[in-house]
């Protein structure tokens, strides 16, 4: 089997980038000391996390030297998202930190004025009709990226670089490069599905770097501009509560309400299917992402043993887009005794395929004490050292609130709604209470109060479920979500509620939402990922379709 040569040093979710080179038919072998280095043909330095995180620890090591000489003799080399960002002289995240300085010029950050920062999602890497690493116009690629270079026609260009472009907003950013033998993305191919198994191939085999600068076969001439339009796309995902049934195996399961037993006399858990199969039908229906939320506890697991791990190393062997999991990540102590952080739960995770973790009930807790102090951050709590150590876009807060009404405006301290359904005693106004453990506990602090807590402490993005409207089939939140999204910076998924792809619509069209999700839809089969994205292409609106 042909060998290609990845460094190792903690980048996140690496397993992803190997599933998706062996299922090319290569074989990776690891880079694991600067000395390896020279036995490299063909060398990949993946990346996620903070830019001076990853680039003083290629410092410390040795590694920059090394991989500059690689670059300098020839040999094929691929940087992937901030493996990308550490070929710059350097970036506004960690200006004390030097890059690697092969490209002229440092990073800045989006602009969040008027739009949800970090940048996550599907967007186009546009090459301007220019043959780059079989990159192509219609596809889209996952991006995820607080930083990025910001495009100025003629740029790099005129050092000899092709780039391929991406528009988020207003601005419009380096999406890839390419020179010689050197190829950079800042988009993550290996979970760009099909279009992102695509361009690592042309790495691979070494067309792509073989085709740079050569005319594409059947390209009118001059046809192809570069396109400055937003290329971000409504992202659709999709969600499987997994849980033990009362015969011990790991199944999906969906609520009412968070009620997840058969309304039946048994009061049975609901057992919808297998979560393995079900994530890659998700996958070849076009789900931008798919999220596993963990409701059972496994106090009587060994750590080591969680069954989520399995199903995440599974999946990610066949699925090529984002997973998140979620589910019992704190600081816990092993049925032996032993104490483990958060932090190295969601390592754990991450080495085995998930690309985010998601906190529930720890992240209530974390934010009722930053407000007791005053607002003041440690550095101690669960989200903060996970997205210290894999940056904030790896940390999303999983938020279960239920509505509280009030007859007055002023009835509560608590941040308050005008609704437009007005509670059992005709009330007109509502708050939305945080509850915790999958619903069972309500706390006195309201949505907009933990989404701007957890925002403070590094979180990259908020999953916003609404306990009154889960399985109900009757739409998402919408003035749950418009309150948060007035609230917070950071993206926001919708959830809970829908029912039919106008439900996907509606809250697209109506509240500024970065994605929304769907669960018992799916997977009680009344419709598909791509029935939904079918619909929402139709009226208009911007989506990834799935390549097979
Ligand atoms: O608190 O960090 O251990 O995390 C537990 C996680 O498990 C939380 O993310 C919490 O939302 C989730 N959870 C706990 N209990 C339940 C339950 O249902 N009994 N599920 C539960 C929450 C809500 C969504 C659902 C949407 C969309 N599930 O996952 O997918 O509401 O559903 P719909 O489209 O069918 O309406 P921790």
């Amino acid at each position: 089997m042909p060998t290609v040569h990845l460094i190792d040093y903690v980048a996140g979710n690496i397993r992803s980038l190997v599933n998706a080179i062996e299922k090319l038919g290569y074989q990776v072998d690891w880079v694991r000391s600067p000395e390896d280095v020279p036995k490299a043909e063909k060398l990949i330095l993946p990346g996620v996390g903070h830019f001076g995180h990853c680039l003083s620890q290629l410092a410390q090591v040795g590694y920059l030297p090394a991989i500059k000489k690689h670059i300098q003799d020839g040999k094929p080399f691929m940087g992937v998202c901030v493996g990308l960002q550490a070929l710059f002289e350097g970036s506004v995240e960690d200006p004390d930190v030097p890059g690697l300085g092969i490209i002229k010029g440092s990073l800045g950050r989006f602009d969040d004025s008027t739009k949800s920062v970090p940048h996550i999602g599907w967007n186009s890497a546009n090459t301007g009709g220019e043959p780059m690493y079989d990159l192509r116009p219609d596809s889209k690629y996952y991006y995820v990226h607080t930083y990025k270079f910001p495009y100025i026609k003629g740029e790099l260009e005129s050092q000899g670089w092709a780039v391929a472009t991406g528009t988020y907003g207003s601005e419009t950013f380096v999406g890839a490069v390419a020179k010689g033998n050197v190829y950079a993305t800042q988009f993550h191919p290996e979970k760009s599905g099909v279009a992102g198994l695509r361009t690592i191939r042309a790495f691979l085999t070494g067309n792509g770097a073989a085709s740079l600068g050569k005319p594409i076969d059947g390209a009118v001439d001059g046809a192809a501009t570069v396109d400055f339009k937003d290329g971000l796309t409504r992202r659709v995902i999709a969600c499987l509560d997994v849980r033990t049934n009362d015969e011990g195996d790991l199944v999906v399961t969906k609520g009412d309400q968070y009620d997840v037993r058969e309304k039946s006399s048994d009061r049975s858990v609901r057992n919808l299917g297998k979560p393995v199969e079900f994530a890659r039908r998700y996958y070849e229906d076009g789900a931008d992402e798919v999220t596993f939320l963990n409701i059972t506890s496994f106090r009587d697991c060994p750590i080591a043993d969680l069954p989520m791990l399995e199903i995440l190393r599974q999946t990610s062997t066949t699925v090529f887009v984002p997973l998140t999991i979620g589910g019992g990540i704190r600081d816990t102590v092993d049925t032996d005794g032993t104490k483990v952080t958060a932090l190295e739960i969601a390592t754990m995770y991450f080495k085995s395929g998930a690309d985010k973790v998601s906190i529930g009930s720890d992240a209530v807790i974390a934010a009722e004490e930053y407000y007791s102090l005053g607002r003041r951050l440690f550095g101690n709590t669960a989200i903060e050292q996970i997205s210290r150590a894999y940056g904030n876009q790896a940390v999303v807060v999983s938020v279960d609130p239920k509505r509280v009404y009030v007859p007055k405006l002023d009835a509560t301290r608590h941040n308050v709604v005008t609704t437009r359904f007005p509670g059992p005693k005709g009330e007109a106004y509502c708050w939305y209470a945080c509850t915790i453990k999958g619903g069972r506990e309500t706390r006195d602090m309201d949505v907009v109060e933990l989404a701007q807590a957890v925002e403070a402490m590094g979180a990259g993005e908020l999953l916003l479920n609404c306990i009154d409207k889960d399985g109900s089939n009757s739409g998402f939140d919408l003035e749950l979500i418009s309150q948060v999204k007035a609230a917070v910076k950071i993206p926001v998924i919708a959830s809970s509620g829908a029912g039919n792809p106008g439900h996907f619509e509606e809250v697209f069209d109506k509240t500024t939402t970065d994605a929304a999700l769907g669960a018992g839809m799916f997977h009680r089969g009344e419709y598909t990922v791509k029935q939904v994205k079918d619909y929402l292409k139709e009226k208009g609106l911007l989506v990834r379709q799935f390549e097979g």
